[in-house]
């Protein structure tokens, strides 16, 4: 038969062949009847005016093609790019916007329901930003990090807090080319407007905007992200849980939380523990509340509690199609709107959360900070209710798998050495003596465009078995763990000699779960740590270190490729090039950046060739270190 597997993951292909047995389309199936526009995909479509949509094409369309306006091929596939750059700035850094605001009226007390759980955290963040924080109290020392980090969206002159974290030699890189951020919003207006018809239109110079937009998502909003979640809800630790569609329980209801913004997820945690909350579900014929995560708020809530996920991206409507799912609580980001259509033709009930985000049909039960424990209640006997509601229909298909997450920054330098003597000291050892080739940070989407995590998957074994170690964040930790990758076991399985002698003597897993898509700030700042630790590079540029999102789709990971290429890091990225219609652009983000930043940002779809790519980064920085 020739049948084409549109998931790697067996289980999510299994639910897709039963939905189609049932005439239920999925995006694999959409995927399939839509094909991507050629011209567009290439970063050849130029529609900011509407003299146009002007299409770029033809012989020699590098040099001959003009828009009406007379832009060329590389200003138009620049621009496209930078616009893809300062929406997914937008979006984590708008996440990042309301956790400032959430720690703001914790620590005033407005939002009676959040507490200050990490202080730790709390003092080292206010020791990077020189705020004074011994002897004084915990929340008004909380209220000075808020508003500092308000700051970092609304000076109009200097630099962002967080751009003096990265090491010295990559911050003088930023400031001889002029690309260290002022603040978060003023680089995502300055990118729209200078994007805009008739601005800019020197290819380089505009990408140069596009990077200094992407630092202020990594170094920005990303970062705050990260460290405010923290502070509020506590830095991670590895913790086991499980994953993949087994998580779901036939007796229990089944909850999950899906989207980006931890916040109401962390409240809904605490409030289907509740006896009161547990009996309500009881009283409806249930044995208890089974929550579970998706996407993004799947990482928060597993790295921090140890709540099972259910998958990333591609999973959510797969996830609906078991019929298990009672209800699902969606915020922003990823969210794909087919699930509300979809879950008419089961029971499940979608909760569109956020006073950003509606979808037509969805339930909306719109979040307040000041009343979260509140909502979440109501939330969880929305889920209980509608258990009674629950049918037959569905796949009912339950694999799942053991998962070891949450290897945050703090907890990576701990059990390196201890409270007391933490460091990144055996870490830069090892790499130096060879046992681990180098580090490879394997994130992004997954994707139905390609056998969706399949690409993920390979890299990962591939690159464990060269004696590189992994560190994953959002829907690449997802693929990982739903293939029962993210385990100690997996070292003695896969890993390469070296490797696996380091993850045995530490008692890590080779692929280490650093989080959410937020949280691959977490690798810039273990990056500055072991370029501060000394033996490897002294900058963030020239690290055996290479970033792969080889199944991307998001916007967000375009800004992510970018903030890692301007930081110093080679990043590849799988499918078709969004500049692959000029050679200029092209040429631009891989030598030109090398050479200015030791940082590119490559597309390949090839996975052999994805991971040769990589490997042969590892090594010449290896070679360029004098390390054997
Ligand atoms: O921010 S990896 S599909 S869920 S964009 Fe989205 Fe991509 Fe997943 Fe999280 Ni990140």
């Amino acid at each position: 038969d020739k049948h084409i597997m549109k998931s790697a993951n067996e289980a999510a292909e299994r639910i897709i062949e039963w939905g189609e047995a049932h005439k239920i389309e999925t995006c694999f199936e959409r995927a399939e009847k839509l094909k991507p526009c050629p011209i567009g995909e290439k970063g050849a479509c130029c529609k900011v005016c509407h003299m146009g949509p002007c299409r770029l094409v033809g012989k020699n369309a590098e040099e001959e093609a003009r828009g009406v306006c007379g832009a060329t091929l590389p200003t138009v596939a620049a621009r496209n790019l930078v616009r893809m750059i300062a929406a997914g700035t937008a979006a984590h850094s708008d996440h990042a916007r309301d956790m400032v605001l959430t720690l703001l009226a914790a620590a005033t007390g407005e939002a009676k329901d959040f507490q200050i759980t990490d202080v730790r955290k709390l003092y080292r963040v206010a020791g990077i930003l020189g705020i004074e924080f011994e002897g004084r109290p915990v929340n008004d020392v909380a209220k000075d990090v808020a508003l500092r980090f308000l700051e970092d969206y609304s000076r109009q002159k200097g630099e962002i807090n967080y751009a003096k974290r990265a090491p010295k030699k990559t911050q003088e890189r930023w400031r001889k080319w002029g690309i260290v951020p002022r603040n978060i919003d003023r680089e995502i207006a300055e990118a729209m407007h200078r994007t805009s018809v008739g601005v800019d239109h020197d290819p380089d110079h505009l990408l140069l905007h596009g990077l200094k937009t992407a630092i202020a998502d990594g170094w920005g909003g990303s970062m705050i992200s990260t460290d405010i979640t923290d502070i509020l809800f506590g830095t991670p630790r590895p913790v086991k849980a499980e994953a993949s569609f087994g998580i779901f329980k036939e007796d229990e209801v089944n909850l999950v939380v899906h989207g980006h913004e931890p916040s109401l997820a962390e409240m809904i945690v605490d409030v289907a523990s509740e006896p009161e909350m547990i009996a309500y579900a009881k009283s409806k014929g249930a044995k208890g509340i089974n929550l579970g995560g998706m996407c993004c708020t799947a990482n928060e809530v597993l790295m921090r509690h140890g709540i099972p996920t259910a998958g990333g991206f591609t999973n959510q409507e797969l996830g609906i199609m078991t019929g298990l799912v009672d209800a699902l609580t969606v915020d922003v980001q990823c969210i794909m709107p087919a699930i509300a259509e979809l879950s008419k033709k089961f029971h499940t009930k979608i909760i569109t959360t956020s006073e950003k985000a509606k979808i037509p049909s969805a339930v909306h039960i719109e979040y307040d900070e000041h009343r979260a424990r509140e909502i979440a209640r109501e939330i969880v006997k929305l889920a209980c209710d509608n258990y009674q509601n629950r049918k037959t229909e569905g796949s009912h298909i339950t694999d799942k798998f053991p998962v070891v997450a949450g290897f945050s920054h703090e907890y990576i330098e701990y059990m390196q050495g201890g409270r007391w003597r933490a460091s990144f000291r055996p870490l830069n050892d090892a790499i130096m003596a060879g046992r681990i080739r180098g580090v490879v940070g394997l994130a992004g989407c997954d994707n139905p465009r390609v056998p969706s995590t399949g690409i993920h998957k390979y890299l990962a074994t591939e690159l464990i078995k060269n004696d590189v170690l992994i560190v994953s964040t959002g829907c690449g930790s997802a693929a990982c763990g739903t293939a029962g990758y993210l385990t100690p076991e997996m070292a003695l399985e896969h890993a390469g000699p070296g490797l696996r002698e380091v993850c045995e003597a530490i008692g890590i897993p080779p692929i280490l779960h650093l989080g959410a898509c937020v949280d691959n700030s977490r690798i810039l700042t273990i990056l500055s740590a072991m370029a501060e630790e000394g033996g490897l590079s002294d900058e963030i540029g020239g690290m055996p270190g290479v970033g792969i999102a080889p199944e991307w789709m998001s916007e967000k990971a375009i800004a992510i490729g970018c903030y890692f290429a301007a930081s110093g890091v080679p990043v590849i990225f799988g499918g078709e090039s969004p500049v692959g219609s000029s050679e200029e652009v092209t040429r631009i983000m891989t030598e030109v950046w090398y050479e200015r930043f030791k940082g590119a940002m490559h597309f390949e779809p090839d996975p052999e060739k994805m991971l040769a790519l990589a490997l042969d980064y590892i090594d010449k920085a290896r070679e360029a270190l004098k390390l054997k």
